[in-house]
């Protein structure tokens, strides 16, 4: 009999904005518990809910032959969680929630089919939940550390955090043949014409931008051996030959010794596979860094930009400068790795001047794509705590989430796209100066239109 069987509560074929850009990954997080578990002598079952469907997942619960369920969250599953662990419950599933979300919101989750929460790494604490649910029930787990459930009172009880895995080496790596890896590969294959599997390098991030979460991983920052990653790659390459991977890490850069380590063992083996990955601009700023990249395969970097103000950068704690990220950006293209560039708008005390300086910094940084966001309060960050005597939602807990908080005299989601406007436009206006002046004056006109919309509606603020 199983175990466990782990799920998400994501649908790649119910999220029509993903349908639209199919890079779909596999979730690391469940294929790690996976291995873990499996290697410590559990039967585990793993339902990909990502090229799955609710149907065939719930057809799953419905046939029984299992006893813990156990969902990953993020805040945008939140809705399809809570529908899937009210089914389990009533089927008689006990019902483990994990990931960045659940802790968040113990009472609400406890209160809607959860029976238990694991606050952060999963590892340790299954191995030692899953023997005391099946000696004690789920009301009685106060010996075991790192969790959230109801006693037998029905009170809502914390047990003390779980200290973080100090060696991540130790652990098994993704258990990517639970999973159908290929199914995703054929999917980029059909949209991109390269296939791409996912690893990471290392576990959380030290540092304190205020709207990040830090749920899962803390503030450390535990790097993988370098061999033990070169390993990892070239089992992938071996078993898949993806046509590129994605190093799913925080920041990718972040230790510049592991990252020449990295590059010559890569090297040694002659195992180069092209790559995407995130990083910081001010961890980016040395032209070896870049050449070590460019070695070792990346053609596309993310950087979180952010802003143009150093104002609102240095509100957001980011602990970068506009400059460095200009810098960054260009030095990166210089050594032919295109940039990604993440904006945010209508971060607290933002004004037009900052708006202004950050379409300013978007044509001098001049990245290859950018993507933008408004600002949004993730429960128990600096962010939300800031903002938090003037959050509402307007819609059920259940149907929302961390991304539909309204915050009270924000401008309104109208105001924000405007700015959208007027940025795409103006940065467009901007490459287009030289080679086409005309459609430069166009799109100049448009922008000035987008500028004059969000003035118009300056006084519209969320409630
Ligand atoms: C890669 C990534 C993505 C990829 C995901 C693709 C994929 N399938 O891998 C993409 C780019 C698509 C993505 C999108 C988004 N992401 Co994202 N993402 C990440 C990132 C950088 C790495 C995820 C990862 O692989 N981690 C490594 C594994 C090992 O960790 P893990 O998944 O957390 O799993 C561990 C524990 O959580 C726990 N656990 C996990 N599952 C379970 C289940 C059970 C039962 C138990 C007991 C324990 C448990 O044990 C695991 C092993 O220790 C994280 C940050 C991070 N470092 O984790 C953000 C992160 C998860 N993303 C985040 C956000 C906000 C988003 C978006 C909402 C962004 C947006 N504005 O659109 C979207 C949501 C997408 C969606 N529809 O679900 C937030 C989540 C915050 C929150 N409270 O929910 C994070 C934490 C970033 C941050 N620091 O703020 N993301
Ligand atoms: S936004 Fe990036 S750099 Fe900042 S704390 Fe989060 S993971 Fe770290």
């Amino acid at each position: 009999m199983t175990d466990i069987l782990l799920t998400h509560g994501y649908f790649l074929y119910e999220d029509e904005k993903e349908r639209q850009i199919m890079k779909p990954y596999p979730p690391l997080g469940l294929l790690y518990l996976s291995a873990y578990l499996r290697r410590a002598g559990f039967a585990v079952e793993l339902y990909d809910s990502t090229l799955g469907s609710r149907n065939a997942l719930s057809e799953r619960l419905t046939s029984g032959s299992g006893r813990v369920l156990g969902l990953y969250t993020n805040l945008m599953t939140r809705g399809n969680v809570v529908d899937i662990a009210k089914q389990a419950s009533q089927l008689g599933w006990t019902v483990v929630l994990g990931g960045p979300e659940a802790a968040n919101y113990p009472d609400e989750y406890l209160g809607r089919g959860a029976d238990v929460i694991v606050v952060g790494e999963g590892e340790e604490t299954l191995t030692e939940l899953l023997p005391a649910l099946a000696a004690r029930g789920p009301n009685r787990l106060h010996g075991v550390a790192g969790l959230w459930f109801r006693d037998e009172d029905g009170k809502v009880v914390q047990t003390p955090a779980r200290p973080q895995i100090a060696d991540i080496d130790s652990l098994p790596w993704p258990d990517r043949a639970q999973i159908d890896i290929t199914e995703y590969m054929r999917i980029w294959k059909v949209h991109h014409g390269m296939s791409s599997v996912n690893l990471i390098t290392a576990r959380g991030c030290p540092y304190k931008c205020k709207w990040c979460s830090h749920a899962v991983f803390g503030y450390s920052h535990r790097r993988r051996n370098a061999i033990h990653c070169a390993d990892e790659l070239q089992a992938i390459h071996e078993t898949y030959s993806p046509d590129q991977v994605w190093y799913a890490d925080d920041v990718f850069t972040m230790n510049h010794a592991w990252l020449y380590e990295y590059n010559a063992e890569l090297k040694r083996r002659g195992l180069r596979l092209p790559f995407e990955t995130i990083s910081r601009a001010d961890r980016m700023m040395k032209e070896e860094v870049l050449a070590a990249l460019a070695e070792l395969g990346c053609y596309r970097i993310w950087i979180g930009s952010e802003s143009g103000s150093q104002k609102i950068l240095d509100a957001m704690q980011r602990g970068v400068t506009v400059e460095q990220v200009q810098w960054a950006t260009h030095a990166a293209q210089r050594h032919g790795i295109e940039v990604g560039m993440f904006l945010m708008w209508g971060y607290e005390g933002e004004t037009l001047d900052d708006i202004e300086a950050t379409i300013d910094h978007v044509k001098k940084a001049n990245p290859n794509v950018f993507f933008t966001t408004v600002a949004y309060p993730i429960k128990n960050t600096p962010f939300f705590q800031a903002v938090s005597d003037r959050v509402t939602l307007t819609q059920d807990w259940e149907r929302a989430t961390d991304r539909d908080w309204q915050i009270r005299g924000r401008h309104s989601r109208a105001y924000y796209r405007h700015a959208d406007r007027w940025l795409r436009n103006e940065v467009e206006a901007f490459r287009k100066d030289a080679a086409d002046p005309a459609s430069a004056v166009e799109l100049r006109a448009a922008a000035t239109q987008a500028r004059m919309a969000l003035m118009a509606t300056a006084d519209e603020v969320e409630v």
